[in-house]
């Protein structure tokens, strides 16, 4: 049994929990002009112990939020020297999603009609002054709460359950903007299409569940060789790279070392040490599309199980 108070101390005690475990290094940035509200809002805030940073006005907000990617709150004012709060609002929303960065208009009691202007310029909630401190809870953990499960909710759908890797869906995405991006800049852009050598072998000699450990070994050791670049498990024992800034000769390279150091060590599953190798194409050919250079690694890996596997081909 639980009186409507103990709930409520329970549910902030779990709140409180929830963000020591998780977010340690979430910020709040509060603005306004006036010394007073911002000292008022910060001591309420940092009861419940987010990070806060303060600004007195629209432009200083914006230069904060800029060099600070772990403010995810911003709790504005309206009326402020240099950038009033709906203008802030307006810039803010060019820049970023209302999961990626949540934002509460301040409006006076004698305000009505900002609330609502605060909402259409982009803001995802509002707070009329004076309000209780319960209200100013609520309303920020709520908002706070509704763009972690969206991130998480996001992180999910990119990232392979088994081995932690992104996604086949997420590599497509990202890798057609990290292709355009390195085309505009005229660097090289190598692809690799990474497969497991008789894959089969080792489910049918140890079962399905070494097979799965040896896959997510091999996903430690590719993730920790390559983790400047974008990796993905494509599904089943078949993985995609793209490298960004690396042209196909020393791709090459860097998956031969990795190779090597697959070869030399055996994964450890729970009965038995497996060794295993893996075969690779690279290309890097210029001004195709992600797609045809896929297609083309995947002759060269083709190649490469032909030759005997255990090898790279570029
Ligand atoms: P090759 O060297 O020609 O690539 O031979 P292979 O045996 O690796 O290739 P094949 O495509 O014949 O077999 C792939 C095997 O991978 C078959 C499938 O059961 C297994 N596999 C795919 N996904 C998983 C998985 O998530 N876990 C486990 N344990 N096995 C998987
Ligand atoms: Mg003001
Ligand atoms: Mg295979
Ligand atoms: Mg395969």
């Amino acid at each position: 049994f639980i009186t409507k108070e103990g709930r409520h101390s329970y549910q902030l005690a779990l709140s409180l929990v929830l963000r020591i475990d998780n977010n340690t290094q979430q910020t709040v940035l509060v603005v306004d002009d006036s010394a007073t509200i911002r000292s008022m809002i910060s001591s309420l805030l940092r009861r419940h112990l987010f990070n806060v940073e303060q600004a007195e006005h629209g432009k200083q907000a914006l230069a904060l939020i800029a060099n600070n990617p772990n403010i995810r709150l911003v709790i504005t004012g309206y009326q402020m020297p240099e950038l009033d709060g709906l203008t802030l609002v307006q810039h803010l929303r060019r820049k970023y999603d209302y999961d990626d960065l949540c934002i509460i208009g301040l409006s006076s009691a004698g305000e009505t009609s900002l609330s609502a202007k605060f909402i259409k310029f982009g803001a995802n909630d509002f707070l009329h002054k004076p309000f209780c401190h319960e209200e100013f809870y609520c309303r920020v953990n709520h908002n706070m709460e509704s763009i972690e499960r969206i991130q998480l909710m996001r992180d999910n759908a990119n990232i392979d359950a088994m081995t932690g890797l992104f996604n086949r869906r997420y590599f497509f995405d990202k890798g057609r903007q990290l292709l355009e991006q390195s085309h505009k800049q005229q660097l090289p852009v190598s692809v690799a299409v990474i497969d497991v050598d008789h894959f089969k072998q080792v489910n049918d000699n140890y079962g399905h569940q070494a097979g799965d450990m040896v896959l997510q070994g091999l996903a430690r050791v590719l993730k920790k060789g390559l983790s400047r670049f974008l990796l993905a498990r494509a599904g089943g024992e078949e993985f995609f790279v793209l490298m960004p800034g690396i042209d196909s000769e020393r791709a090459h390279i860097l998956l031969d070392t990795l190779r090597q150091v697959l070869a030399d060590k055996p994964v450890k599953t729970t009965d038995n040490d497996i060794t295993v190798h893996f075969s690779a194409g690279v290309t890097d050919e210029w001004d195709i599309s992600l797609e045809q250079q896929l297609n083309r690694a995947d002759q060269f890996l083709y190649q490469a199980k032909h030759r005997g596997r255990n090898q790279i081909v570029s």
